[in-house]
């Protein structure tokens, strides 16, 4: 197959959620390897592109691109089957989802219809039309919940990543979602023999990540901070621990996973565990500058160790009401069998957040 352009491709790819963190480098990622890619995109009042404007075809310096944009929606079943009936893909990734947890408490009802009904849409344009196209499920870490804690705090000696088998008992409205949607796509794959996986991605970040998360919340304000442009950063549960991965490194899992011969389920995880107290320090040692800790629960505060002034406080709107205090996955399975392994460490992760960040703010 080759496109109008004469590049050598081989296949066509469909990505709802291109327009996120993960769809983005997903797409840049399939283009590399000589896909034609679409994305279903959103309508919106203001843009909403700003993370694949480099890579899409209606940009006039861009003229040989190979992605295409479709208005479309997950709570829209006739715009995916006609979707699917016009671009026939040989893979997609069902990556769209609204996708943050603390305010699945706010739009329960919405984030059911996107992340769990949304993907039941998706599986069934595949079945209804009949397109022979692999199917991929953003699953998540979220659907373990506390399960890690919990098993711990029965045997404190026991210290246990989480994997394929562990049993999942999400928290949120958001994950509950998610695990319709998990559950939906192994249903589809054994009731119908669709080629449909899920990926169980453990919390994966980069410069692209959305402003309202953890990681990234702190990276841009730590630059400011540092820049003067700020003076206090305010956050909630300082001691939820996250396995936080690299994005480019977990797109590439996902891709992965859908080149073998038959579907599966794969953990996605780096193996090591950090809390955000360690990601906010680590954030301004890449200043050089150290945070001493002061008072407990809602009145404590963080302070620059050489000018002993406050920068972090905390702000109880930030506390969920149900909160995943632990999560450590197992990759041992997709190491195995996608030959996946994760190269970047938390270290260096929180480098390259703050590094972009510190650039925004200079070019700003
Ligand atoms: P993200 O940055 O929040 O992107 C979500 C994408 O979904 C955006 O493109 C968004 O469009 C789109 N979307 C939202 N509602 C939609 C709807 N009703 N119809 C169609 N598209 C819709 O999320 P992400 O970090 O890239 O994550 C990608 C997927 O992986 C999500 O399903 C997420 O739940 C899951 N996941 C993420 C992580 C992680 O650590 N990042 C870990 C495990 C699983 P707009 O741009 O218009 O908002
Ligand atoms: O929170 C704590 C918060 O919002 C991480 C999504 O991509 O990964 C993401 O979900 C932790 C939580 O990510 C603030 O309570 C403290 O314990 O960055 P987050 P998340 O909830 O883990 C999973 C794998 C997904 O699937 C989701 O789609 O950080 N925390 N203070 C805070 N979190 C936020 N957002 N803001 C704070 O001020």
């Amino acid at each position: 197959m080759t496109s109008k352009n004469n590049i050598s491709t081989s296949k066509t790819a469909l990505i709802s959620g291109i327009t996120g963190q993960d769809g983005s480098y997903l797409a840049e990622l399939l283009l590399g390897k000589g896909y034609i890619v679409h994305g279903i995109v959103r309508r919106s009042s203001s843009f909403n592109t700003g993370r694949i404007d480099h890579i899409y075809n209606n940009n006039p310096e861009l003229k040989d691109s190979r992605v295409f944009l479709h208005y479309g929606d997950l709570t829209d079943s006739s715009n995916l089957n006609r979707l699917m009936e016009k671009i026939q893909p040989d893979e997609i990734y069902n990556l769209g989802a609204q996708s943050h947890v603390q305010v699945s408490f706010e739009v329960p009802e919405y984030t059911a219809e996107v992340d769990a009904v949304g993907t039941l849409r998706f599986l069934d344009a595949i079945r209804e039309t009949g397109v022979k196209s692999r199917f991929y499920q953003a699953s998540t870490s979220e659907l373990y919940g506390n399960t890690l804690v919990r098993q711990n705090s029965h045997n404190a000696s026991l210290i246990k990543s989480l994997n394929e088998d562990t049993p999942f008992r999400p928290s949120s409205p958001y994950a509950i979602a998610k695990l319709y949607a998990y559950w939906i796509t192994i249903n589809y794959r054994e009731a119908y023999g669709l080629y449909a996986c899920n990926g169980i991605l453990f919390n994966h970040e980069s410069p692209r990540r959305g402003e309202t998360f953890v990681t990234r919340k702190i990276s841009i304000a730590v630059a400011r901070i540092m820049t003067g442009k700020q003076d206090v950063l305010h956050l909630g549960n300082l001691d939820a621990r996250r396995d936080w991965g690299y994005t480019p490194e977990f797109v590439d899992g996902m891709w992965r996973m859908m080149q073998l011969d038959e579907p599966d389920d794969f953990v996605l995880a780096t193996g090591e565990s950090h809390s955000v107290r360690e990601f906010i320090t680590e954030s301004f040692r890449f200043f050089g500058e150290e945070i001493y800790w002061e008072g407990s629960g809602i009145a404590e505060k963080g302070y620059l160790q050489s000018t002993k002034k406050m920068v972090i406080g905390i702000d109880k709107s930030y506390f969920r009401l149900t909160d995943v205090e632990f999560l450590l996955g197992d990759p041992s399975k997709a190491k195995e069998k996608l030959n996946w392994q994760p190269n970047t460490s938390f270290k260096e992760l929180v480098k390259i957040l703050v590094e972009a960040d510190l650039a925004l703010i200079k070019n700003s």
